[in-house]
């Protein structure tokens, strides 16, 4: 796209939405501010580097063989470097245990430490971003039967809260050396496929293992503590140990953010009406913004109705600076680069429409019971020409416009990702 074009046609916008009282250079401004944290599990299709070949685990699901998938640290970067070269803003990126540099010895999971994500911290530090972790409480043999912190033999759960203890050690640490605090998310598989008699045994010991995990504080400024619960999962259809109610209680009483994957309730549900009861009692939030289909299947997200909502709440709310924007979905049936880039756009789009709202109008029908008007404003802000805004941002951030970075990614897949095997 021309240059000029772009700059008219913001200009146009801007003052299209001025009338309605929205500054479209104050929400860009605010836009900005989001950091998104980008999984860097969409690289690989969740493989890691303990065993790039071993089968993924704990319900989780990948499907597809597009050509490409990053098979090596350096890719894996070179791969995150390149999406974020395509996206306007500022993104962190959020590891899984599993992508440790363990130079090719075998290290389990109970014994890794800041020394295998070193070479991450560094080159953080080189791009000026920061980094999230998660421990990877799957695809390994001491989760084979579907528990893993809450599991009743207590080898294996001990096993896994040293895990989870030492993942919270190496946050901390990338918090620290990055100055900017690392969330850690702790998600687990465990649950039944079929009708349990004992949950409360195992929701339990799920307290007693977090409580054991949690034990050692640090620094709010180099760890945020982060937990996420599960609807169900692929063989854990009739109960998941740490569902809604176990978290958020566990949350509230230890004041903890609860991380709200949108992927993870009922279909019908809108993880939207979520947020701002759960922020009346809890400092923080993490979202894990998603798109199922049918199920939890973590398809790319796009700029959806479910997306839209999320991000409008959160502006609504006034809780930007409280709310830690992250991705989670796995699609290995597409160009994965596009993948994330599509994904990330489509999440800075709801916020910047949530951010485009004339929210004092609105407001202000609501309390006057003008309820045609509030509905009818709600849906003449969907034409309004938010894509124009978002265009003049790419610009501002001199980064690909629009459809020209289709054309980007297919010239990575030919230089770069063709190439591997
Ligand atoms: C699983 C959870 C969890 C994972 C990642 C890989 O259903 O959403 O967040 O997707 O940890
Ligand atoms: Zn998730």
């Amino acid at each position: 796209m021309k240059n000029e074009k772009i700059l008219r046609a913001y200009e146009d916008a801007r003052e299209e939405y001025a009338k309605l009282g929205v500054d479209t250079d104050a929400a860009l401004e605010k836009l900005d501010k989001i950091n998104i944290s980008l999984h860097c599990w969409q690289t690989d299709d969740v493989a890691g580097f303990e065993n790039p070949d071993a089968a993924l685990g704990g319900g989780l699901q990948t499907t597809g063989n597009y050509p490409g998938k990053a098979r090596t640290i350096d890719q894996l970067k070179s791969d995150i470097e390149k999406v974020m070269s395509l996206l306007p803003g500022k993104q962190r990126l959020s590891l899984h245990a599993i992508y440790g540099d363990f130079k090719g010895k075998k290290v389990d999971r109970d014994q890794i430490d800041v020394e295998h994500f070193q070479g991450w911290i560094d080159w953080a530090l080189k791009l000026g971003i920061g980094l999230d972790f998660n421990p990877t409480c799957f695809s390994h043999p001491l989760a084979e039967d579907g528990y893993t912190i809450s599991s009743k033999n207590e080898e294996t759960r001990k096993f896994w809260v040293e895990h989870n203890k030492r993942c919270r050690k190496i946050g901390a640490e990338m918090g620290k050396q990055l100055g900017t605090p690392c969330v850690n998310n702790i998600w687990v598989p465990d649950g039944s496929k079929d009708i349990p008699v004992d949950r409360y045994t195992y929701r339990e010991l799920l307290m007693k293992s977090l409580d054991e995990i949690f034990s050692i504080e640090y620094p709010k400024e180099y760890l945020k503590d982060s937990i996420e619960c599960k609807l169900f999962g692929l063989g854990s259809e009739a109960m998941v140990v740490g569902s809604s109610e176990f978290y958020i209680g566990y949350g509230i009483k230890n004041n903890k953010l609860i991380t709200l994957d949108n992927g993870h309730f009922h279909p019908t549900e809108q993880v939207a009406d979520k947020i701002s009861s759960l922020l009346l009692y809890v400092d923080e939030l993490m979202l894990h913004m998603t798109r199922g289909v049918r199920w939890d299947s973590d398809h790319v997200v796009i700029y959806n109705d479910e997306i839209q909502y999320i991000a409008q709440e959160i502006v609504r709310c006034n809780a930007l600076d409280r709310v830690n924007v992250g991705l989670d979905y796995f699609d290995a049936s597409l160009n994965r680069i596009g993948a994330y880039v599509v994904g990330t756009r489509a999440a800075q789009l709801a916020f910047l429409n949530a951010l485009l709202e004339p929210l004092a109008i609105l407001k202000k029908y609501e309390e006057n019971n003008n309820y045609f008007e509030r509905l009818a404003m709600m849906e003449i802000m969907k034409t309004k020409p938010l894509g124009a805004v978002y265009n003049y941002y790419c610009l501002k951030n001199n980064v690909a416009v629009a459809e020209d970075y289709i054309a980007e990614i297919q010239a990575y897949e030919k230089e770069v990702l063709s190439k591997r095997q």
